[in-house]
């Protein structure tokens, strides 16, 4: 069964602003699962908010992300956005995103991301907000998403590995 399309939150997240040199946010681990640069967009109290990362899984086998949740908003879904008939919709992926072993999905404009829906207060540059993603079996992964204007540099899940 497929979700509605969302379209009332796409715009928000299209622009693109090259300000502000972006800082570079912390990463977080879990077991064999790696997040990378955990961000967010500048956004009112009241409104939606966006999430992006990227997630690494380096073990042998794959790992469900099946949600998110954090105090800073009513609700998390994880969406997808994507072109139809010419049209940017959103769609919510209500059984979570699978990142297969030895592999990596970008959550990025455009592509996956975080809803957060009903923003409890203002987020401005700089600050820090924090989510709870919600992995398979149970386990728990705390990042904070850094707010900032420009997304950063692109991630690179492991650079030791670059020749
Ligand atoms: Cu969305």
């Amino acid at each position: 069964m497929k979700a509605p399309p969302i379209a009332a939150c796409a715009l928000a997240a299209v622009a693109v602003l090259l300000a502000a040199a972006p800082v570079r946010a912390a990463d977080a681990k879990l077991g064999a699962v790696t997040v990378l640069q955990p961000w967010s967009r500048p956004a009112q109290a009241g409104m939606n908010g966006v999430g992006f990362l990227t997630i690494a899984n380096a073990g042998k086998t794959p790992v469900t992300l099946k949600g998110a949740q954090s105090p800073a908003a009513g609700k998390i879904e994880i969406h997808q956005s994507a072109m139809a008939d010419g049209v940017m919709t959103m769609r919510r992926q209500d059984a979570g995103v699978v990142i297969p072993p030895g592999g990596e999905v970008a959550f990025a404009p455009g592509g996956y991301h975080f809803m957060l829906l009903g923003l409890k207060r203002a987020q401005g540059p700089g600050q820090k907000v924090p989510v709870t993603l919600l992995f398979d079996k149970g386990r728990k992964l705390q990042v904070e998403l850094t707010v900032q204007l420009a997304p950063p540099p692109a991630a690179r899940a492991m650079p030791e590995h670059a020749h």
